[in-house]
């Protein structure tokens, strides 16, 4: 059997006025240029799931209309693709298709809308892949395909994880490489779209099978460089400082994304600065408490947060890890005095490296349905519009013309070659200013 494992690719907007200024602007254009080259570790995991006389060949697609016929020659493939380039999965899985070609769907999108994807399949999987991929694999063998897969309620251990199929990827092409040391975050926010809308929980996979996957990466390039794709790496403390314990002795550099409590635990900080941890991105949202009420929806844990970001910020950069601090603006508790409290924040707090994007209603999450009730979503289907940067939704207090024309703005000032310059000249005074105690 040959298999095409397929991962929609790239990085996308809409905005053409916002992709052009994209462009210009340095400190965007690089940041774009180190996220943009990542493989679907969600496929390479189920190729390691995949039986060895199966032929699998591993592809990337970031643009279709540049993609001529069908890439390769396969009996069938699984594509793979988060929201924003849904549509053109779609319109890949149909040439399949009426070319005899079996499809299966899976991934994000396709677990929050399954019977939109199942017009463009022959099966569908809904949630974790492992616990049903083989059983898939099995049944088509067997000229059985079911046209549902759902993994809701069964329980994959991590204990099991398999090692993704990093050998089958051209690494030259690569500047990381990605691995998941926990799936979940026990936080609920009102946006989120990661992986708790495909498994409600939290779990840590075994440190022991986190080390045999740096070691694989590390087998096959010399200069790795990791990023652990997880939703929130340290929510779980103790565990976090035996992976850290684990990890230092691999002499790799890594990137992870956590939430901003780490800084309260000075053991972590010290673990993380002797682990090679170069960067760790956290969803700081917005600088206000009240902006943020109501974001988290369990105990409005990001709002009693808010106070304590500068000092956190300052405790973790002096260890010599960098933040890269994310903000969402359009907020519905925000304004348009929110983007100047927003670059206001950034300098004061000398944060390394920063991310804006705007609120995104994507399917599935509860403030996709929020908006949708209160007659918001500007158009409900126009998946492609759901990248983080394009506005799909009426804001509360500005107009939508309003929010674009900021969130432009404030790249403007955030993303240039002096704004850039300066953070990074303040990183390193504020290293340097720090003896840190005996640990
Ligand atoms: C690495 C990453 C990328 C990489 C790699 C993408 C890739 N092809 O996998 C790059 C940089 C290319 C990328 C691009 C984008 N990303 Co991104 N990315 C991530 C990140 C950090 C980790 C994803 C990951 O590796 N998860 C681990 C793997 C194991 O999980 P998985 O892919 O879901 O796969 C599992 C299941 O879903 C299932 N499965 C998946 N596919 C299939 C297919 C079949 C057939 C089957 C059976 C099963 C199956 O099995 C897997 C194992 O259980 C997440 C944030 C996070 N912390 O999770 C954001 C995230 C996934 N990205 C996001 C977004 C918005 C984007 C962009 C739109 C950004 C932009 N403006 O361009 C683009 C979209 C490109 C596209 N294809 O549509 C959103 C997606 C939300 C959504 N629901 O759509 C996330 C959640 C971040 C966020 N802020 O919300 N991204």
């Amino acid at each position: 059997m040959k298999l095409g494992l397929i991962a929609m690719s790239g990085v996308r907007v809409q905005n053409a006025e916002l992709a052009a200024l994209g462009l210009t602007l340095p400190a965007f254009v690089e940041r774009s240029g180190v996220i943009a080259s990542l493989p679907s570790l969600g496929l390479l995991t189920l190729a390691g799931l995949t039986p060895r006389d199966v032929d699998i060949t591993y592809l990337e697609i970031a643009d279709l209309s540049a993609t001529e016929g069908l890439p390769g020659d396969f009996d069938v493939v699984a594509i793979s693709s988060f929201t924003a380039q849904i549509k053109d999965a779609y319109a890949l899985a149909d040439r399949y298709r009426a070319a005899g070609t079996k499809v299966l769907l899976g991934g994000l999108h396709v677990t929050a809308l399954p019977d939109e994807a199942r017009q463009h399949a022959d099966a569908v999987f809904i949630g974790e892949g492992e616990p049903i991929w083989q059983q898939a694999l099995h049944d088509l063998r067997n000229g059985n395909l079911q046209p549902v897969y759902d993994a809701r309620g069964q329980s994959f251990d991590f204990a099991f994880a398999p090692m993704p199929r990093f050998d089958l990827l051209d690494i030259s092409r690569y500047n990381r490489l990605t691995v998941q040391t926990q799936r979940g975050c026990p936080f609920r926010c009102e946006f989120c779209a990661s992986s708790i809308r495909l498994f409600p929980g939290f779990k840590v996979k075994p440190i022991d099978r986190v080390i045999s996957e740096i070691r694989e990466i590390k087998r096959l390039w010399n200069r790795p460089f990791i990023e652990f794709a997880d939703d929130n790496t340290f929510a779980n403390k103790a565990h976090g400082k035996r992976l850290l314990r684990a990890v230092a002795k691999e002499n790799v550099r890594w990137f992870t994304e956590t939430d901003i409590s780490v800084a309260e635990d000075e053991e972590l900080l010290h673990l993380l600065a002797d682990s090679g941890c170069a960067q760790i991105l956290i969803g700081l949202e917005n600088p206000s408490r009240e902006s943020l009420h109501g974001v988290e929806q369990k105990a409005d844990w990001k709002a009693r947060q808010a106070d304590k970001y500068l000092a956190a910020i300052e405790r973790i950069q002096r260890r010599g890890i960098t933040v890269n601090g994310c903000f969402v603006l359009g907020l519905d508790n925000t304004d348009e005095t929110s983007f100047a409290s927003v670059l206001d924040f950034v300098r004061q707090s000398g944060l390394y490296e920063v991310q804006i994007t705007v609120q995104t209603p994507f399917p599935g999450t509860p403030l996709y349905t929020r908006l949708r009730e209160e007659g918001r979503l500007i158009n409900d289907t126009a998946w492609e519009t759901c990248t983080l940067f394009d506005v799909n939704f009426q804001p509360t207090h500005m107009t939508v013309a309003a929010l674009e024309k900021n969130f432009r703005a404030l790249m403007g000032e955030l993303y240039t070659q002096t704004a850039r310059r300066d953070r990074r000249r303040r990183f390193r005074q504020t290293v340097r200013g720090f003896h840190p105690p005996d640990q």
